[in-house]
């Protein structure tokens, strides 16, 4: 049976329309849009329903992204975004077995994550048997049996391998990595692999600790504020209400990226919208629009200028800190020239937001993407790490580190265990909790089970949630890698090519999504996630579920364990009948979540210990904060060649794409399209709409992609800018970060051909 490995491409280009980028996010069309949304996809009342829900003190965590609530939410805690992923997920169920049994998997393998996100939710158990052309039905219990059976008849754990996306509860997620444990792997991928990796490493290391510093109320105190790398406009719109709300105090935005991202120029608050209030605020003070890699040089040159500034809290430094001598003398030794060539900033511009910076009595960092995809992304984050430690801003009122991360719980699995490689301290409290002895040695990452798969080492693989087939990099290779595989299984809400480009065998588990009601042993249950800034609060879904025929993931966890397992290490059904006795595990099984049932239902939840927040107190080995010394990243291509980001648009989460327009960058109907600076374009004697095919270099191997569309844009000459999850296929597998092995997907060197130009119109 064929199955095609990247979708049919949109033949339809002349559908691209252009418009003038916005310069203001959020307002009117962010209501609108949201409205829309709802009603077609819900229906009024579920529409209402669900929206008044949204991350209230009894409702769900809304799916949308990490950023937290705050502690006085207006009735509407909701934003565009969040109001997107709800009415996604509360679509009717309608990928049913009668609708698998008149695709194919090969005609349904033409479509893109787009065209199958928009099919409805999964209402039943499927499975592909080998060689078969269609999903059949199957019933839980066979399910489980099938599953379990084969994991019994592997001869050892490290030929499997369990991924988890983002989304999974607290709850399901200990209990899945108890599991995998008890079986007998660290084989745990995650999506943090190819997210925030960086930042936990970056941080680790020299704070002591793997995540952010600041709480949602330090952003009330700040008095400097940098964005970099990061698109809240788009990704975290709840994060410019933050925003907006420090600037009115008299904080002030400084906004690095290669792009004018609209959100971080000017913003309305639609719940102002709503009470009436047409002023919209301007967020950043100044916007430095680096080249793609060239933050690390940017970096130094604003060190430079805290130091010539005198802008140093010595008494921190001295008795919190060490290695920032040689930090200085490796800044000194780096010329102007060098970096402003490598940042494409003048010296004049970083003055201006080095001076800034030293004037700040407490500043905030914030980034994500944007710097962690980079192959010294943690690197440049230790350089922010620099920056703030020389003006002591950790563990102060108003200042601290804030990798703001993607996935609404992926911190939160990553706290209970989600994590290829643990740490011996981690574990040994683990294994006193749970009562039995777990693997010591470390598992693979996203990066290293595709090479796993490759070389036929893996005999299992299971998806806790996610798209693993377009989330990843180089698409086709991944695709190879998993039909290597006798069996895959995913646990999934949506439809996604996953389902489509799979092992020999597979499986698809349909599960219970945040909004719903999740009754397991007559009762109605909650679950707990961390937002973040490390607050752990429940959760609640209130809507019937889209079928009856779905589990909750907890439920899905512990049937699998029991059927494969048996008792011998823990009474997993019994755990997965009332979520309770899992946190009452995790309490004796984990650091930081003492008396964790009585403390969770407390309207707010509560905060993790975070040492350097609480205490400027530093876990690493001296009881230090450490400066650390990096080279410049070398950013040289060859002549005809551009560096390519990829990047999510207005309407997508992640590989979930609502719909093809992209409202703040004013492209409509299409995402095949490349963000190009107009000198460079001119210099190809290309026009807008020019169509090409993009090429990928990496250690002497090449990629290859076409029919893509040229936009020009206001983007750093020499740099380009794609859409992810379609220009996956050009990222190379092993072009990774050092340390964080996190894939590159900010930073791919390409060569272009042209070749026809597309006629359309501008708006
Ligand atoms: N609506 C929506 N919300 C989401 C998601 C979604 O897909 N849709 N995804 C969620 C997830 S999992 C995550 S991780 C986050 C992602 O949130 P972001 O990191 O904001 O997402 P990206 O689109 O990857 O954008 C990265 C930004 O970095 C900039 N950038 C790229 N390269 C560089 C560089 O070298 N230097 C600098 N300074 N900037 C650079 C880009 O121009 C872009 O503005 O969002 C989460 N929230
Ligand atoms: N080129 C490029 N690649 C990237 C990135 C990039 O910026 N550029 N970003 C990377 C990042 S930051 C991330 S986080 C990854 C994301 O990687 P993933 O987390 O693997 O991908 P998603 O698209 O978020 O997964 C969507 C699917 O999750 C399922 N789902 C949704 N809700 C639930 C739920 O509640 N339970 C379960 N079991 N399933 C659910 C649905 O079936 C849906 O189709 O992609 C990475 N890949
Ligand atoms: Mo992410």
């Amino acid at each position: 049976m064929e199955r095609h490995v990247t979708a049919r491409t949109p033949v339809d280009t002349n559908a691209l329309r252009l418009k003038k980028p916005k310069t203001k996010a959020a307002g009117i069309p962010a209501v609108l849009s949201s409205a829309q949304h709802g009603l077609a996809k819900m229906g009024l009342s579920k529409t209402i329903k669900n929206l008044t829900m949204v991350n209230q003190k009894e409702g769900f965590d809304c799916p949308g992204c990490a950023w937290p609530d705050p502690e006085h939410r207006t009735t509407f805690e909701f934003c565009e975004n969040g109001a997107k992923a709800v009415a996604d997920e509360a679509m009717k169920a309608h990928v049913t077995p009668h609708f698998f049994s008149k695709h194919s998997v090969s005609e349904l393998s033409l479509l893109s994550d787009y065209e199958l996100n928009r099919k409805g939710r999964l209402s039943h158990p499927v499975i592909l048997e080998k060689g078969a052309t269609h999903y059949a039905e199957i019933s839980w219990g066979d399910a489980m049996s099938r599953i379990s059976e084969h994991l019994k008849s592997i001869p050892d754990p490290n030929r499997t391998a369990f991924y988890t996306s983002g989304r999974t509860s607290n709850e399901a997620a200990f209990l899945y990595q108890a599991f995998v444990r008890a079986y007998g792997t660290n084989n745990l991928p995650d999506c943090s692999n190819m997210c925030h990796e960086s930042s936990g490493k970056g941080l680790g290391q020299t704070i002591g600790i793997g995540k952010g510093t600041v709480s949602l109320d330090d952003f009330n105190h700040a008095e400097v504020i940098m964005v970099i790398g990061q698109n809240p406009g788009t990704n975290h719109p709840r994060m410019l209400t933050a925003l907006r709300d420090a600037k009115h105090k008299g904080a002030k935005i400084i906004h690095v990226n290669p792009l004018p991202e609209a959100g971080l120029m000017q913003f309305k608050h639609p719940q102002d919208y709503m009470k009436g209030n047409l002023k919209s605020t301007t967020l950043a003070d100044v916007h430095l629009g680096v080249r793609i890699g060239g933050d690390a040089a940017l970096l130094k040159g604003l060190i430079k200028v805290q130091v010539d500034q005198q802008a140093i809290d010595h008494d921190f430094v001295t008795s919190k800190t060490t290695g920032m001598d040689e930090m200085i003398a490796k800044v000194a030794a780096t010329s102007w020239d060098q970096i402003t060539k490598d940042s494409g900033l003048s010296k004049a511009d970083i003055q201006v937001a080095g001076r800034m910076l030293a004037q700040s009595g407490a500043t905030i960092a914030c980034w994500a993407m944007g710097l962690t995809q980079h192959r010294n992304g943690v690197a440049v984050i230790q350089e922010v790490v620099n920056l703030l430690l020389l003006g002591g801003h950790v563990g102060k009122k108003g200042a601290g580190f804030c990798p703001v991360r993607g996935h609404s719980n992926v911190q939160g699995d990553r706290t209970v265990g989600i994590w290829e490689a643990p740490t011996d301290a981690f574990l040994d409290r683990l294994q006193e909790g749970l009562g039995f002895e777990v693997p010591r040695e470390h598992g693979h990452d996203v990066v290293n089970v595709i090479d796993a798969m490759g070389r036929g080492e893996i005999d299992f693989f299971f998806c806790m949630g996610g798209n693993f087939l377009s989330a990843t990099p180089d698409t086709d290779v991944t695709a190879r890698g998993l039909s290597n595989i006798p069996l895959t299984v995913q646990v999934s809400t949506k439809l996604n090519r996953s389902h489509l480009v799979t092992g020999e065998t597979a499986i698809i588990l349909p599960c219970l999504g945040r909004t719903e009601v999740d009754v397991q042993g007559g009762v109605k249950q909650f679950v707990t996630v961390e937002n973040s800034m490390g607050v752990v609060h429940r959760s609640q879904g209130g809507l019937q579920p889209a079928s009856p025929s779905l589990r909750s993931e907890p439920w899905i966890v512990a049937e699998l364990a029991e059927s494969t397992l048996g008792v011998e290490h823990l009474p997993w059904r019994q755990l997965g009948q009332d979520y309770s006795k899992v946190r009452d595990l995790m309490e004796r099984s984990l650091f930081g979540f003492d008396r964790y049932n009585e403390r969770v239902n407390a309207p707010n939840g509560f905060e993790l210990p975070n040492p350097p927040r609480d205490s400027q107190s530093f876990s690493t080995p001296d009881g230090k904060a450490h400066f650390t010394v990096h080279d410049l990243p070398n950013l040289d291509v060859d002549d005809d060649q551009y560096v390519m980001m990829t990047l999510r648009s207005h309407d997508q989460y992640n590989t979930t794409i609502y719909g093809l327009s992209d409202r703040y960058r004013g492209v409509k109907g299409n995402r095949r399209v490349v963000f190009m600076n107009a000198t460079d374009m001119v210099a190809r004697g290309w026009k807008a709409r020019t169509k090409v095919s993009i090429t990928s270099h990496f250690e002497g191997e090449t990629r290859h992609s076409e029919h893509w569309l040229i936009v020009p844009y206001d983007i750093p000459s020499g740099n380009i800018a794609t859409y992810f999850p379609e220009a996956n296929s050009l990222v190379p597998l092993h072009s990774t970060a050092e340390q964080s092995n996190t894939p590159t997907s900010k930073w791919i060197v390409c060569s272009m051909d042209s070749s026809e130009t597309i006629h359309g119109e501008e708006e």
